[in-house]
């Protein structure tokens, strides 16, 4: 196609769905020229007063970063975060103790789920090539045509037509809809028993009340709270915890007796009277782990994002999985030069392997922590991974690391995890093997005198007596 210029018009790109992916996907297809409309159910949150939504905070990392800088948001983004150079484990007893993430000036940063969105948007909106569409809701789309239906707060409807449609409307995606009524496409999605729960700790005299540069947590096995450092000195305590015990806690009272068998510590630092209004303002909200492939349909439809891949939050890894999707198309794109009948099979190809790879790892970990992972416990594998990576760098690295501070395929990740289990396990054989050999051998070498080790019947309570005396 050439318009009057003489220059081959660019194709039109519909992103649907203006949250964290989309938004990001928006400025990734913008800078490569191509017209982009996103649409959007919600208002614009810029001019929203309340915005509602899930998690108010987020620990983005390497991944995540990596494509922000792609579209030179990264130092942007980072400025508005708080870095969170090391976990503060919090025992029952009110003990910390610190384990860093890494190196010194290793971090991950804790950022506004709002404030990103927003960036996000009007980042998009600066490039000419896009239009952000809100107020538009996706109701149905035809995977034969192209053709999409939107529906307006209004009552009216929309139809439009682009060339490609870049599926990011989260893990509850219509897009998707229309990719379960095809043969050959896999789709599994699983809700775990745990809900979770934000509860706001404010800042005490306008200062954190907490040491702000972790990510505080509070490991119970069954119970787990978490909470992220924001930009206004408060922190965002997520509570996870079964449904069934949610269901148990009815009244003020129980909340405060909840909190101080399992995060003492806590109360005062929420403050009794929020933390007893507080925890009823919402109920538990659900977690939800979904996998699928394809991830396209023919030339017209790709899905990415929680569309493509929901995981639970015990890695922090959603938003940069959604993230490094954009990146990895981009890279596919470039080989394939922007032909999208074979960048699409292709990005299926590459990507769903990584995804469900964090997938499975992320609810592996809620698995893991819900388990047997307590305060001890918790420092404990952490120190034994730090240890071991000190003793072995080039050999042992542990697997956070490679999840969190590079962009070693998640699969790849998995697979070298696996191997460095391996590697561990024979050393601890080969150390307990040669042990028992080496003290075989010495004792071969020096039997002891069996006699003296015989020791007469009267000498027995002497002995007896001394080892009771201190
Ligand atoms: P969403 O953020 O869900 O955005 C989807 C957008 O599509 C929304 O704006 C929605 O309004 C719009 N939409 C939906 N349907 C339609 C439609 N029919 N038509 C038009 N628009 C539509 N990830 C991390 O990396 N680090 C963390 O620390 C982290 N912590 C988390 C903690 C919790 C408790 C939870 C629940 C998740 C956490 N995540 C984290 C995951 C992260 O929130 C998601 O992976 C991320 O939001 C996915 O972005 P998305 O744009 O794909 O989907
Ligand atoms: C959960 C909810 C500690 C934000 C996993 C670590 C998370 C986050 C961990 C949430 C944990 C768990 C890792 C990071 C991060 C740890 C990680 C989990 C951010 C293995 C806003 N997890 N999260 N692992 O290592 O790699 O510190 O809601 F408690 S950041 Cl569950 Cl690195």
């Amino acid at each position: 196609m050439e318009n009057s210029t003489g220059r081959p018009t660019k194709k039109t790109v519909a992103v649907v769905g203006g949250g964290l992916v989309g938004a990001l996907n928006a400025c990734f297809f913008a800078k490569r020229g191509f017209n982009v409309e996103v649409f959007e159910t919600r208002e614009d949150i810029r001019q929203a007063k309340v915005v509602k939504g899930r998690s108010i905070n987020l620990a983005l990392s390497h991944r995540g970063r990596q494509a922000l800088k792609q579209v030179g948001m990264e130092d942007k983004i980072v400025s508005q975060g708080i870095p969170m150079n090391s976990r503060m484990i919090h025992s029952v007893s009110g003990q910390q103790s610190q384990i860093p993430y890494g190196k010194k000036g290793q971090f991950i940063l804790s950022v506004d789920r709002a404030n990103l969105n927003k960036e996000l948007l009007t980042e998009a909106e600066t490039y000419p090539n896009t239009k952000l569409n809100f107020d538009h809701k996706l109701q149905d789309w035809s995977a034969e045509t192209g053709q999409m239906t939107f529906a307006r707060s209004d009552g009216s409807r929309e139809q439009i037509k682009a060339d490609l449609i870049v599926g990011c409307d989260g893990a509850f995606s219509a897009i998707r809809k229309q990719f379960l009524r095809r043969s050959r496409f896999n789709y599994s999605q699983t809700y775990i028993p745990h809900g979770y729960l934000e509860l706001t700790m404010p800042s005490i005299n306008g200062e954190f009340a907490m040491k702000p540069n972790h990510l505080h947590i509070w490991p119970r096995n069954t119970f787990m709270m978490i909470a992220l450092p924001n930009m206004d000195k408060t922190f965002t305590c997520t509570l996870f915890m079964p449904f069934e015990e949610f269901e148990k806690i009815t009244t003020g009272d129980e909340v405060i007796d909840f909190f101080q068998e399992y995060f003492p510590d806590a109360i005062p630092l929420i403050g009794v009277d929020a933390l007893k209004t507080d925890y009823f303002r919402l109920p538990g909200q659900a977690m939800v782990s979904i996998k699928c492939s394809p991830y396209h349909i023919g030339d017209k439809c790709v899905l990415m994002g929680d569309a493509a891949h929901a995981v639970v939050p015990f890695y922090g890894q959603g938003m940069n999985a959604g993230f490094e999707d954009c990146i990895v198309f981009g890279e596919i794109m470039d080989q394939l030069n922007e032909d999208f009948s074979a960048v699409l099979p292709e990005y299926s190809r590459v990507r769903v392997p990584d995804d469900h790879a964090i997938a499975d790892l992320a609810m592996y970990n809620y698995i893991e922590m819900r388990a047997h992972v307590n305060s001890k416990w918790f420092l404990f594998r952490k120190h034994v991974d730090n240890l071991l990576h000190f003793l072995m760098p080039k050999t042992i690295v542990p697997l956070y690391t490679m999840v969190t501070f590079t962009r070693t395929r998640y699969h790849k990740a998995v697979e070298r995890w696996h191997w460095q289990d391996k590697v561990i396990n024979r050393g601890l054989l080969f150390t307990a093997t040669g042990a028992v050999v080496g003290g075989s051998y010495l004792l071969y070498k020096n039997p002891p005198d069996i006699s003296k080790l015989i020791v007469p019947a009267e000498k027995m309570w002497d002995r007896l007596v001394a080892l009771r005396t201190p």
